[in-house]
């Protein structure tokens, strides 16, 4: 029988270990309220809005706090934020001498779940740095580079734990008939080659010009400037991208875009891109905005958001050569002449 979590978890320290077994216990009755989906009296909207201003999903609300109540039984988390709350949180009992800071997603992809697509929860750990005192939101704002761990959950057909220590990447599915994850896969890579990418294309005319020349040179097949053709997807569901990417390589993109100028795109930095990145640059891949790796930015506030371009290397380092490419777009036709998805006249 394969290594359940907690024997993978005895080559941890032993602190880390704890946070993270609690992470796990969270996620596991998570997967069970989204496996219920009406049953539990879980589906639909609460009649309030989180911090962004967004709809809040009752699974939101649930996850959010069965996360906060796991994180509070460790004494060796000081505290913790939450995509769903404005402000971090200090642990009651150990604000002043839990060693650990979490920050997390608790349901990404909400926005999905009567559709019954795969959505999940995301997860970082960092080294709490004034730790003897209760934690404020200064703690938290570390590069991605100084995640002491970073994980998700999916719960899709399967549910499955996707966990990094800094020592590569390992997965471990649920088995609900004896409560216990097992390990699954020990070492993920991300291929370096692929011919799938995946972005929300209604966003195009949005876009920024590197990401612009990337998709339509995708889209010209083995016409165009790539000589081959690519496959594209779009779930919406940040996780269950990034896992496909990790079964079978690819590029997600949520890139910068004019679509609101002041927000530089979508995603938080600190509870899905930076995880993300410490996953995808543990398991081989490349995690970048454009022009900045992911992993290096010091976030200002707990909810900035950034430019997300991560996956199978080569094609992350391609898209990386257009942003700093001076002459982006002027020497390739297709960009200056036609949209997208106009055929070619004639
Ligand atoms: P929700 O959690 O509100 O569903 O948002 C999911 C997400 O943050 C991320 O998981 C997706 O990749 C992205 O938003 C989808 O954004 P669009 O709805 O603009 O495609």
């Amino acid at each position: 029988m394969s290594p359940s979590l907690a024997e993978w978890l005895d080559d941890q320290p032993a602190p880390l270990a704890d946070v993270i077994a609690a992470l796990a216990l969270a996620c596991e009755e998570i997967a069970t309220a989204v496996s219920l989906g009406p049953l539990a009296d879980l589906h639909g909207k609460e009649d309030r809005r989180n911090t962004h201003g967004e709809a809040q999903q009752k699974l939101d609300v649930f996850a959010d706090r069965r996360i906060a109540e796991a994180l509070a039984s460790s004494r060796h988390v000081a505290g913790w934020a939450s995509e769903e709350q404005e402000l971090p949180t200090q642990s009651g009992a150990n604000a002043d001498r839990g060693e650990y800071l979490v920050v997390f997603d608790p349901l990404d992809g909400s926005s999905n779940i009567e559709a019954n697509i795969s959505v999940g929860t995301i997860f970082s750990v960092l080294k709490h740095p004034f730790r003897g005192t209760p934690p404020g939101e200064a703690g938290f704002l570390q590069p991605g580079r100084r995640q002491i761990a970073a994980g998700y959950a999916v719960y899709g057909p399967a549910t499955v734990l996707v966990l990094s220590c800094g020592a590569g990447v390992a997965a471990f599915t649920l088995d609900p008939r004896e409560r216990a994850w097992r390990l699954t896969r020990a070492s993920v890579r991300v291929p370096e080659q692929t011919r799938e990418f995946a972005i929300n294309a209604s966003n195009q005319r949005f876009w920024e010009k590197p990401v612009q020349r990337y998709v339509a040179e995708c889209l010209a097949g083995e016409e165009g400037p790539r000589a081959a053709d690519f496959n594209m997807r779009w779930v919406a569901s940040m996780v269950a991208e990034v896992h496909r990417i990790f079964s079978r390589g690819g590029v997600f993109m949520y890139p910068r875009d004019n679509k609101e100028p002041r927000k530089p795109g979508r995603l938080r930095v600190m509870y899905e891109a930076a995880p993300m990145a410490f996953l995808v640059e543990q398991a081989g891949g490349a995690a970048v905005t454009g022009t900045q790796a992911l992993l290096d930015i010091v976030p200002d506030t707990l909810h900035q958001k950034v430019p997300v371009i991560l996956g199978s290397k080569s094609e992350v380092e391609r898209i990386v050569r257009y942003h700093a490419d001076p002459h982006e777009n002027t020497h390739w036709p297709l960009f200056k002449e036609r949209s997208l998805f106009v055929p070619p006249a004639g």
